[in-house]
């Protein structure tokens, strides 16, 4: 017997010892891998469908999945306008144009309105395991090539893992969780939530939460203040529902706990389904007294686990398995996450980490952005935070574009819908904007906007520790935004999209900026209020101010709107006149002006400060995303450009870098687009704290960091390496245009160029090797390949192998 009792411990110890082997290290490049469950949010993995958002931790003592819903917002609807603000511009007007900065200020605020809304956190659901929690084994994976993460541990003999999913074909959240050997699944499952609301069990297996949004949320830069959260303010309403759908018979109710919670006991296998949903009916209606809907989780009738997750893994296959990109470079695989990004900053070589940096772009879009749904904010659609950075809402002055940057290019533009149709509700109210803040025809936003869509600059009028002009008053994003209604025509050439709503958008945004341009003592069309976000200035008499007259970015997004609304115009054969109208003022404006660094001027006046290292580089909007200066069309204008970022510097936050990939990009420099790159890839360790000049990177889980984190900088640079192996802006397809010395060799597949191409390429020793084309419309196709152009004449619905135009490249 004692022998016995011997034999059987060493086989304890046997299996102790092979507890502490890997299950399954992860072997593709997709795969994101840690050895340890998630401290900080920002190591837990994002999952989405666009509308519901999940941050799954890992843990294995108290599991937590953070919650959101794409349109539980604070607030309502309100009229922000300003009637005030019509007499207060000529005022400001009038200072500007005579050079008296500081006096037009008190004026410039005069015409701000109320603060817009916050993007709320909707709850937590909380898995808390009975017992021993120890492991000897594990591991969590977030597969972005078909949007699962799994957890699994071994805990005395016993293999425990949790797959979950949020599909957008079945609009819910999937969890199954099964455990392996002579272990059990024993868990509390309940529901909590930072705002007001209430869990409860209607019925067997399942619980429900409902709460109601605060009729008010303070921006967070505001500071602590009274009232900064109103809940005498009505606000929309909110359920979650947590139902099990397989494990019903481990159901306990006794299992005395003091909240309403899914006991389950000794199960083997456990699937529960969540469900969100908010009583937000559309941007326009203030009906707060609306119910909660209907879960929909009765539409899933009878289908099993295994069907669900097939139709998750197809839906989001077909979008994400557009785009292929192979670096060539894999081996760190298998290597934890923040210890391969630790590795990287330390000089490592790790292509396989850019290239997943590239797809976690890609995979954020298809997560957080779905046709129907609304805009991606400044977190995508993953908040944890009442009072969220910048109210995780819409900063229209980059944020918001960039969030969008990679759509087309990327192979995702039904994606660009959500933000497409918010620029449709942004003009509706910029209209009135326009109208009664500044008499002026057309539509016109500012910096700032929430799920409503408010478009009067915000900043309650400089009081209360109000909102700076430097950031407010900024009337512009109707041409940027514009740009992206363009860009969607541009890349699907889709003739009845430009005609019934691209156009108007840009016709209105156009309509606006005739009424704003006034002319300076030369004759000129110049803007003014006119600031470049978010920079100030001082000028040689010691003025200090952040709007003057005539600000490079007003003129330089002018020019791009006018150009593309002359183009549309002229394709729909309409509005000759007007197209004359925008000519004559778009050869009359405000040029493009360079100082006497050699930089291109920030301002009208040559006041850059060449120590000057703000994040924004707004007045480089020409180069990137705009088309006016390019080294190959201007290339005065491009030395310009290159050097304001070398003074502006690489640092930066986490969007200033990603934005910075694309100037150099743009600069045809890959090199240097590279080292931002690898600069953007900086390991951030999350603490909360705003940084502003400095300290842009990646979170353990691939977040941008701004900080704190900010998903814009994620697109940025998703969009610089689409940018950095293909450009279509100038009328040519350009292949290769910054490929990096350190991307030897390597292959993209299902990139998009403007006129309806898609492009695969692939290169060796930094030489290309090969390109196909898919053309949609017949016509002749302009490539370029370093100096080397041709010119190839496509059919509708053929594919190029461009071998041949190889051969004469090489000529
Ligand atoms: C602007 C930027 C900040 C931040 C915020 C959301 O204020 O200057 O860096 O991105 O928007």
């Amino acid at each position: 017997m004692r022998s016995l009792l011997l034999l059987f411990g060493c086989a304890l110890t046997l299996l102790a010892c092979e507890q502490t082997q890997p299950i399954s290290l992860p072997t593709s490049p997709e795969v994101i891998y840690f050895d340890e469950p998630a401290g900080p949010w920002e190591a837990a993995f994002p999952l989405g469908n666009g509308r519901i958002g999940a941050m799954v931790f890992g843990r294995k003592g108290k599991e937590r999945i953070a919650l959101n819903e794409e349109t539980f917002w604070s607030g309502k609807p309100k009229d922000g306008n300003n009637p005030g603000a019509k007499a207060a511009l000529p005022k400001a007007r009038k200072a500007l144009l005579a050079g008296k900065y500081e006096e037009a200020i008190p004026h410039i605020l005069e015409m701000q309105g109320p603060y817009s809304q916050s993007y709320l956190p909707l709850g937590d659901l909380w898995l808390d395991f009975q017992g021993d929690t120890s492991a000897t084994y594990y591991e969590r994976t977030l597969d972005i090539a078909t949007g699962l993460t799994r957890t699994k541990y071994m805990q005395d003999g016993t293999t425990y893992e949790r797959e979950l999913f949020v599909s957008h074909p079945d609009q819910v959240m999937l969890m199954r969780l099964t455990a392996k050997g002579e272990g059990s699944l024993d868990f509390d499952a309940s529901l909590t939530s930072k705002v007001r609301g209430m869990a409860k069990l209607p019925e067997k297996g399942l619980l429900y939460w409902e709460g109601r949004a605060p009729g008010h949320a303070d921006p967070s830069y505001l500071g602590d203040r009274e009232n900064a959260i109103r809940y005498d303010l009505p606000g929309m309403k909110a359920g979650m529902w947590l139902k099990v759908l397989v494990g019903q018979e481990h159901l306990v109710e006794d299992a005395g706990l003091s909240f309403p919670a899914l006991s389950i006991r000794k199960a083997k296998e456990v699937v529960l389904v969540f469900s969100a949903k908010t009583s937000f009916k559309e941007f326009l209606a203030g009906d707060l007294e609306a119910d909660v809907p209907a879960s929909g989780l009765e539409k899933l009738g009878l289908k099993s686990y295994a069907s669900l997750k097939e139709a998750h893994v197809n839906d989001y296959q077909a979008l994400y398995q557009r785009v292929n990109f192979d670096l060539g470079f894999n081996e760190q695989v298998s290597i934890p996450i923040d210890e391969r990004l630790i590795a990287y900053d330390q000089g490592g070589l790790d292509s396989g980490l850019e290239s997943l940096m590239f797809q976690f772009g890609r995979y954020l879009m298809i997560s957080a952005s779905r046709p129907g749904g609304i805009p991606m904010n400044l977190q995508g659609i993953w908040n944890q935070h009442m009072r969220p950075p910048w109210s995780s809402n819409y900063t229209i002055n980059i944020n918001t574009e960039m969030n969008y940057w990679p759509a087309e290019v990327c192979n995702l533009a039904e994606l660009h819908g959500p933000l497409l149709d918010f620029i449709d509700r942004l003009a509706v109210r910029g209209k009135e904007t326009a109208r009664i803040n500044y008499g002026a025809k057309g539509w016109v936003a500012h910096h700032n906007s929430d799920i409503w869509a408010p478009t009067n600059p915000v900043g309650d009028y400089g009081v209360r520790g109000g909102g700076s002009i430097q950031w407010a008053n900024w009337p512009m994003s109707g041409g940027w935004l514009s740009q992206h209604s363009w860009e969607h025509f541009a890349y699907g050439r889709d003739t009845a999209y430009l005609r019934e709503r691209a156009y108007p958008i840009m016709k209105g945004a156009a309509e606006f900026m005739l009424d704003w341009l006034i002319k300076d003592q030369k004759g000129r069309w110049v803007t003014a209020p006119a600031t470049s976000p978010e920079n100030t200035f001082k000028t040689p008499d010691g003025q200090k101010g952040a709007a003057a007259v005539a600000s490079t970015m007003d003129m330089a997004i002018i020019w791009d709107l006018f150009s593309n609304c002359i183009k549309a115009a002229e394709i729909l054969e309409i509005d000759e006149a007007f197209r004359q109208k925008l000519a004559s003022y778009q050869a009359n404006l405000f040029p493009l002006t360079i100082g006497q660094y050699g930089q291109l001027q920030e301002w009208s006046e040559d006041w850059d400060n060449p120590e000057d290292k703000h994040r924004h580089v707004s007045h480089l909007f020409a180069l990137h995303p705009g088309k006016q200066i390019h080294p190959l069309t201007t290339p005065e204008l491009a030395e310009a450009a290159k050097k304001s970022l070398e003074l502006r510097g690489d640092d930066g936050t986490g969007w200033s870098k990603g934005w910075k990939i694309n100037f150099w990009a743009r600069l045809l420099d890959g090199d240097h687009a590279y080292k931002m790159i690898r600069s953007q890839l900086r390991p951030v360790i999350p603490d909360g704290k705003t940084e502003y000049m400095s300290g842009g990177g990646t979170y353990p889980n691939l977040f941008d960091a701004h900080p704190p984190f900010q998903i814009d900088g994620n697109f940025g640079a998703t969009a610089g390496i689409a940018e950095m192996l293909l450009q279509s802006h100038l009328g040519e397809i350009h292949l290769l245009p910054a490929v990096p010395s350190a991307w030897g060799a390597g292959a993209i597949q299902g990139l998009r160029a403007r006129g309806g191409y898609t492009v695969d390429i692939s290169w060796e020793e930094g030489k290309m090797t090969g390109a196909v084309l898919y053309v949609e419309h017949e016509g002749f196709c302009r490539l370029r390949y370093g100096d080397l152009v041709t010119m190839v004449a496509v059919e509708k619905n053929q594919t190029y192998d461009l071998s041949p135009q190889l051969e004469i490249f090489k000529r």
